[in-house]
């Protein structure tokens, strides 16, 4: 840690009275852990009127063993329809200040960026994230894209902030890290990264029920799901891919949850240079990839509207699955091709 740190968080936030606290759309474990730590960590602090915790989505299953997690409200289209949605909605409308985390930029808040967009134009927008494709979109970005997850930089943060950290936000904090980094196992891992999880864990934090709870535990439904997606995956011209249509989730009874790290479970294929999971979203198709040096994942993604990281990420694309993905792969083909890699039908 620094000898000198100024605060700025606090400072901006020392006026306002409602503050938002969410996440990208579709949230992984580090967009609800930060969430989740950084709201329980300001209502702790109690300077503030109302401090609320709003996800474009409702939180996934697999992370609702953390303490707290039902304090997260859900922006989704049938709860707004609710009185609990609507006082959701009034806390947006009425937060002065919004701190937007993991998300790279505005259009991944989902709804609660397309619906009141120019509510992100009157209050103070804080962007805590990690994404390089960040587009700086709030007054106040902490954006460091050299962290391997927003848990990491945000633990950082409020330590330097002086925001309490007890054992429920600590392991909060310490499974967005173990998430991201797949269990300590992406590029992004690096000294700083276990620092931070040794730090955690000396709070309170438990590694050995983190691991149990996302790595050990699987449901039926994830199982079939992933043995009707690997037998369909393809391996060739050094891509390897695979896709997942409503009709394979409706059979296996399953949801996108359940595909959660498939990417990366097939982007193990040696002899490929990039790996690829399509699946149906309501008339679009959204692209999940992952790729190893020298093929920028992120550039890939930003290229069809999407991004992330240079080695992790994704886009929504329009059209039909045989149209995304050959769109998709071609361009990924000719990246790879113009890079020297050999790619061979
Ligand atoms: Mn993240």
């Amino acid at each position: 840690m620094e000898a000198e740190y100024t605060p700025v968080l606090l400072p901006l936030l020392r006026t306002v009275k409602r503050i938002v606290v969410t996440c990208h759309k579709d949230p992984d474990g580090d967009a609800v852990a930060s969430l989740l730590a950084l709201s329980a960590s300001l209502n702790r602090l109690g300077r503030w009127q109302d401090v609320r915790a709003i996800s474009p989505n409702p939180v996934p299953a697999s992370y609702q063993f953390l303490p707290g997690w039902e304090s997260i409200e859900p922006y989704s289209p049938d709860r707004m329809e609710t009185p609990e949605g609507a006082r959701t909605r009034k806390a947006l409308l009425e937060a002065e200040a919004i701190i937007c985390l993991d998300a790279g930029d505005l259009g991944r808040l989902g709804l609660l960026y397309s619906q009141h967009p120019s509510k992100f134009g009157s209050a103070i927008v804080v962007n805590i994230d990690h994404h390089p494709s960040n587009s700086q979109f709030g007054r106040l970005n902490l954006v460091d894209p050299s962290a391997a997850a927003v848990c990491e930089l945000l633990t950082e943060l409020m330590e330097r902030e002086d925001l309490p950290i007890n054992d429920e936000i600590a392991n909060a904090l310490l499974l967005g890290i173990v998430t991201d980094t797949l269990g300590f196992r992406t590029p992004a891992t690096s000294a700083r990264t276990m620092r931070v999880a040794a730090a955690l864990m000396e709070r309170g934090a438990s590694l050995a029920h983190i691991n149990e709870r996302i790595f050990n535990t699987r449901s039926s439904r994830t199982l079939r799901l992933w043995g009707g997606v690997l037998s369909r995956t393809r391996v060739e011209g050094g891509l390897v891919w695979a896709d997942i249509t409503s009709q394979m989730l409706a059979e296996c009874d399953a949801s996108m949850e359940d595909a959660d790290n498939l990417v990366d479970f097939i982007a193990g294929v040696p002899e490929s240079s990039a790996a690829f999971l399509f699946s149906e979203q309501g008339g679009r198709i959204r692209v999940s990839m992952r790729t190893n040096d020298g093929l920028n994942a992120s550039e890939l993604a930003q290229l069809f509207g999407g991004g992330g990281h240079a080695r992790a990420a994704g886009c929504t694309v329009p059209g039909t699955m045989g149209d995304v993905q050959g769109r998709v792969l071609s361009e990924a083909r000719r990246r790879l091709e113009s890079l020297g890699r050999v790619v061979e039908g």
